[in-house]
């Protein structure tokens, strides 16, 4: 990874990613700015005061795994060793990172098909992840839920969801079992900018502002639903604004600055947990992949420009280039870090290789709830 100059991080680069434990729970509290029922408010801008080196460390860290585990995969379902669906978070670690560093071990997270950065963030490991993908026992989901279907108990990660839109009444779900069990959890559910649409989205925000559920539902919002930009689906492109449908609070951020998606987070969370208040949260971000391995990455559906213009504010590169500025971060270092995430992702590759493929005689199991037991 070029990090010398302040060009565009490279999706293009052939290269791997680290695995820090990033599940800290850190939850520091925030000075509730929320925008009250007015969905939309921006909040101030966002600084990296609230961190310490070590934890700017950590962060960097688990974006740099991320994006080397993927870059990978990519490699991977092109040899054919991944198959089926395989949708890359490239562009988008800022949120996964921003989002699990906020949240304790106990608290829940629910997302879509575009999960592998989601579980890793959230400290699922990477040869489970990658076997996962490889469909071999040992994944986390036993080999036969692949790329879409990341599941892990261990770390309440509660998937991988392909149907858009489908897993977020389930989260409103988690949120009603969490305020029944009396706990002070909460459950986190991402989705992309296209979900807002269906109507399970709908009938999930009314019931968790109804109920008071401690759910934060963040919209990822990379302005393409496969290859149908949100301008040509969606007849109000402001979608935070669904938020005051449901008198819920709601925040629009810039999703490319980890310590913005961290400071809302903690306004989220301390609703959550306190007043068992769901927020709305928008996170302005950018794939830089195309929407699955099987669609092209521009030309089609978006330019070029527009892809470089973009990628001019990768994640990683703005933290990098933040911890820089601040002397707190040599090159060195940072190659240091970049190539312990290549090894991880290299030794999630051979774990995953070395793996044997789930039995025959488990095709059913897991299928259906033993009623006999
Ligand atoms: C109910 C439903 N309709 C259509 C599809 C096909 N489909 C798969 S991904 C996708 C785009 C979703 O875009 P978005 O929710 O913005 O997430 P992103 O891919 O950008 O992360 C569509 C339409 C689906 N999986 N489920």
């Amino acid at each position: 990874m070029k990090t010398e100059s302040k060009q565009p991080t490279a999706a293009k680069e052939k290269q791997n990613a680290p695995a820090p434990d990033n599940r800290s729970g850190d939850n520091r509290s925030g000075d509730s700015r929320a925008s009250g029922n007015g969905a939309g408010a921006s909040a101030p801008p966002a600084n990296i005061a609230g961190t310490t080196v070590e934890q700017r460390r950590e962060l960097l860290r688990s974006m740099l795994l991320q994006r080397r585990f993927e870059e990978r995969c990519a490699e991977a379902y092109a040899l054919g060793k991944i198959g089926g669906f395989c949708h890359l978070y490239i562009g988008q670690e800022a949120i996964s990172t921003g989002v699990m560093s906020m949240i304790r071990p106990d608290d829940y997270v629910i997302t879509a098909y575009r999960d592998h950065g989601q579980a890793l963030a959230r400290g699922v490991s990477p040869r489970s992840v990658m076997a996962e993908l490889f469909g071999r026992v040992d994944g986390c989901s036993g080999g036969k839920g692949g790329s879409m279907h990341l599941f892990d108990a261990k770390t309440n990660f509660l998937g991988g969801h392909g149907i858009v839109g489908g897993h977020v009444p389930i989260a409103a779900g988690v949120g009603f079992a969490i305020k029944y069990k009396r706990g002070n959890q909460v459950c986190v559910c991402f989705f992309g900018e296209a979900a807002v649409n269906i109507g399970a989205f709908h009938e999930a925000l009314n019931m968790a502002s109804l109920w008071n559920l401690p759910v934060i539902f963040i919209i990822e919002n990379n302005r393409y639903g496969m290859g149908t930009a949100i301008s040509r689906s969606t007849a109000n492109e402001d979608v935070i604004i669904r938020a005051k449908g449901y008198r819920m609070d709601g925040e629009s951020i810039d999703g490319q600055d980890v310590f913005a998606v961290r400071d809302c987070m903690a306004r989220a969370i301390e609703r959550a947990r306190k007043e068992k208040r769901p927020t709305l949260v928008e996170m302005k971000t950018y794939r830089f992949m195309g929407h699955s391995m099987s669609d092209a990455v521009s030309g089609t559906y978006r330019t070029k420009d527009e892809l470089e213009e973009n990628m001019k504010r990768d994640p990683i590169l703005l933290l990098h280039n933040k911890m820089f500025e601040a002397g707190e971060l040599t090159e060195g270092e940072m190659h240091k870090m970049d190539d312990e995430a290549k090894a991880i992702a290299q030794d999630a590759w051979d774990f995953a290789d070395a793996s044997p493929e789930p039995p025959l005689e488990d095709l059913y199991k897991d299928v259906l709830a033993d009623s006999t037991s």
